[in-house]
């Protein structure tokens, strides 16, 4: 079912605010990950005075070179981690202690073989579990999710759906619709003038854990072979 022209303005600047509110983290060439915090310029004084006390960035490892996604918690403490593959596949976890200055803890290695995916989106709690959970798509366009157990590993996966290979991007947006479920936000270029955007809301269920599929957006922008929602 289509949303409506209001709700569909509501849902676009939702998805607008999310995808701003997602990209927390940067993955920089080199095999740096950095977690960068970003600071506001404001004519505020007091607010002045709060920026020059954060650091610009913060170097938290070096020799990722596959996947860097951030969006829940994993671990089961309340600060949301950050998750990471390397060159050989393998994931490893970094939980947020809530610091600025060390925001990460040391790496802890969750397990190999992760090397057969192309994208891993970390979703937070999408399938009703206790904790953060996984989305991964292999190159067969095979969709996978790995549900978080609550101690920073997660269980096996369940594959519940195919044909995802049409999707170029694919991003946790947190709670997108308002209902109170982390949603997906998903991008297809398309083969004419005009890419497509479009929201899988979460249903909680990790049975089932989207209903069917909404279009959001219709764009030029999003047929550009250099577009990325992330
Ligand atoms: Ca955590
Ligand atoms: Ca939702």
């Amino acid at each position: 079912m289509s949303p409506t022209g209001s709700s569909r303005r509501r849902l676009t600047t939702a998805v607008a605010v999310a995808l701003a509110a997602a990209c927390v983290s940067t993955f920089t060439t080199g095999g740096t990950a950095a977690a960068t915090a970003t600071t506001a310029v404001s004519s505020s004084t007091t607010q002045q005075g709060v920026a020059s006390l954060l650091p610009n960035s913060v170097v938290i490892g070096h020799g990722a070179t596959g996947f860097l996604t951030a969006g829940g918690d994993m671990s089961g403490d309340g600060r949301p981690d950050l998750l990471a593959t390397d060159k050989t596949g393998v994931l490893w976890l970094y939980k947020g202690t809530g610091s600025a200055t060390a925001p990460f803890s040391k790496a802890v290695r969750i397990g190999g073989g992760w090397g057969v995916y192309n994208k891993i989106t970390a979703t937070g709690n999408i399938g009703g579990g206790p904790a953060g959970d996984l989305i991964a798509r292999d190159t067969s366009g095979e969709l996978w999710l790995y549900l978080g157990k609550g101690d920073g590993t997660f269980t096996g996966r369940t594959r519940i759906d195919t044909g995802w290979d049409w999707f170029h991007d694919i991003v946790a947006v947190g709670d997108a619709n308002r209902d109170g479920r982390n949603d997906l936000v998903v991008s297809h270029r398309g083969e004419g003038t005009a890419g497509r955007l479009f929201l899988f809301p979460g249903t909680g269920d990790w049975r089932a854990p989207f209903s069917p599929v909404e279009s959001v957006l219709t764009s030029p922008r999003l047929a550009q072979t250099d577009s990325r929602l992330f």
